[in-house]
């Protein structure tokens, strides 16, 4: 029996690619949130920040201890754009971070309450039945500041654990539109295109991409096909990103910023192991966070991806 989503959701041919789910936050939620975040952007200190910026390109990925040590904190991330090559900020501080990350979930009681204290996700969670007991494991506002909102490169998120069992809820806190870039996906690519490699912390220190199958296999990978959808959403609108579907977001280059919230899940021990090598690591202190007061008993085959090594 469905708690929470309907049985035409579940049919739709992109179920396990994403999902949108319009109105899961209602309008004085979404405020709330929206609020919150303009207000963690002013508590913003750019004269102690280390100057990290964000990107998820392969050779900008931030690395740096400020970076590997957030998972359990709050911290911002600056848009590529806001700082000059000697630091110095191009824009006011709070038009100048890209993100904040990585334990909102945890940490922010407003956060919270959508994520880890919310009977409807856990309903959904129970309805989607793509993990047995998942955990969030980190979270974050995006911005997409005005004129300057990064770019982010196709890409899918599933190399946390063995198998990978990454979901992506993602809330629209502003409208998303094709200029201030919405995200687009490619429905069918968590089947086709195989995760050829992730992200990890290197021996030597900071970050880099690991090889998850052999270069010369990788060059016999066919390009993906199949035609990117862009999902324009109102603020309050989710969308489930399946961990191994490739989706992207185009440079924000309008005058209006595209604030959301985004947190993903994960299967936990033992139905999924969790690499070491991840760049983001629970601490005893601060363990991922549980999301269902009972496990699922089945999960929804084929959830899971596939899987390449
Ligand atoms: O918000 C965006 O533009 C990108 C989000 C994304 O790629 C993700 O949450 O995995």
């Amino acid at each position: 029996m469905l708690e929470y989503l309907t049985q035409e959701q579940i049919d739709q041919e992109t179920f396990f690619s994403y999902l949108l789910v319009p109105g899961f936050l209602d309008p004085s939620e979404t405020h709330t949130l929206l609020d919150r975040s303009k207000a963690l952007l002013d508590n913003f200190n750019f004269d102690d920040h280390p100057r990290t910026k964000f990107t998820t390109s392969d050779e900008g990925h931030v690395g740096d201890d400020y970076f590997l040590t957030s998972g359990d904190k709050i911290r911002y991330f600056l848009e590529e754009d806001a700082v000059d090559a000697h630091g110095k900020l191009l824009r006011e501080k709070h038009k100048a971070v890209n993100k904040i990350g990585h334990a909102l979930h945890e940490l922010d009681p407003v956060f919270r309450k959508v994520t880890l204290e919310n009977e409807r996700l856990k309903a959904l969670v129970r309805d989607l039945k793509f993990h047995r007991d998942p955990v969030a494991l980190q979270s974050m506002v995006i911005t997409k500041q005005t004129h300057i909102g990064g770019e982010v490169p196709e890409h899918n998120d599933s190399y946390y654990t063995d198998p990978p069992t990454a979901l992506g809820f993602w809330v629209a806190l502003e409208k998303c539109t094709p200029e201030n870039g919405a995200l687009s996906f490619l429905p069918g690519s968590h089947v086709t295109s195989p995760i050829a490699k992730r992200f990890v912390r290197l021996p030597g220190g900071g970050t880099g991409f690991e090889a998850l199958i052999p270069a010369a296999a990788q060059e016999q990978i066919p390009e993906p096909t199949g035609k990117y959808i862009l999902e324009a959403c109102a603020p309050g609108d989710l969308v489930l990103i399946h961990g191994s579907v490739l989706h992207k977001s185009e440079r924000n280059r309008s005058p209006h910023t595209r604030f959301a919230y985004t947190f993903h899940m994960i299967e936990s021990a033992p139905y999924a192991i969790y690499d070491h090598k991840n760049w983001l690591q629970p601490t005893l202190e601060m363990p991922f966070s549980r999301i269902l007061d009972v496990p699922n008993e089945v999960v929804r085959e084929p959830a899971r991806p596939k899987v390449v090594s």
